[in-house]
């Protein structure tokens, strides 16, 4: 009974992929992959499995390809992106910055390199029962607060949903993302932003956070994979 339930929960979730288009600011939305890369799934859909791919970075269908627009934000406001058409498994939200080095515009940056920290991360609730359930599922847009202390200048923000309802195998966790370009001031520039991370190379595909067993026996506790969130 409890393995069919949960087979049923992983079939229903097949078809539910999705991919984050664009940005919407201050309650002005960009048009879709104006501010945001275009990504390798936007017909598709589909993620990335594969924690040591390239498209780890920003899943850019051409890399070296930027954007259109770089998104001009102030520090201490929001950035949401768009969902299209939700977030359709369960798992937790990431969101990390790449600051963009000198000599570089967000146009222009690869975001290779050991470059990006972590702003954001959620967890589970309903660890330890049968309906373990992340603050994003079924939301249509995700957003992240930018750091009031940030240090100005052009980033590279990333977010990454990793999916978890087949993770219970190595490269089973389904991991979706998009970059957008930013530009940030009003930042105070006293973010301690920890041991900065690559992608891909932060995650290993037997990290606990991405091999993970959602449904039976019943999860008590959930790692997220990942550096720690860099904090005011
Ligand atoms: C801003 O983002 C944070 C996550 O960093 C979220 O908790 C909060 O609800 C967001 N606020 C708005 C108004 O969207
Ligand atoms: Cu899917």
């Amino acid at each position: 009974m409890k393995l069919s339930s949960s087979l049923l929960l992983a079939a229903a979730g097949a078809n539910a992929h999705y991919t984050f288009t664009k940005t919407i600011y201050n309650g002005a939305a960009s048009a879709e992959w104006e501010t945001v890369r275009l990504t390798e799934n936007r017909y598709s859909h589909g993620p990335v499995t594969d924690v040591n791919s390239a498209m780890m970075t920003c899943y850019e269908l051409s890399p070296g390809t930027p954007a259109p627009k770089t998104l001009s934000v102030t520090a201490g406001n929001n950035v949401s992106f768009v969902v299209d058409t939700s977030v359709g498994h369960p798992g937790p939200l990431h969101f990390y910055l790449a600051k963009v080095p000198s000599g570089q515009t967000a146009a222009s940056f690869n975001g290779k390199g050991a470059v990006w920290f972590k702003i954001y991360q959620d967890g589970p609730s309903g660890l330890g029962t049968q309906s373990i359930t992340w603050p994003s599922a079924g939301k249509s847009e995700v957003s992240v607060q930018i750091p009031r202390c940030i240090a100005n200048g052009e980033y590279l923000l990333r977010v990454e949903h990793i999916a978890l309802h087949g993770a219970a195998s190595v490269g089973g966790a389904q991991i979706y993302i998009s970059c957008a370009q930013l530009s940030i001031s009003g930042g105070t520039g006293t973010l301690n932003t920890g041991s900065l991370v690559s992608f891909p190379g932060a995650y290993k595909a037997t990290d606990p956070g991405i091999l993970f067993q959602l449904y039976w026996p019943t999860p008590t506790s959930y790692i997220n994979p990942g550096p720690a969130v860099a904090k005011c």
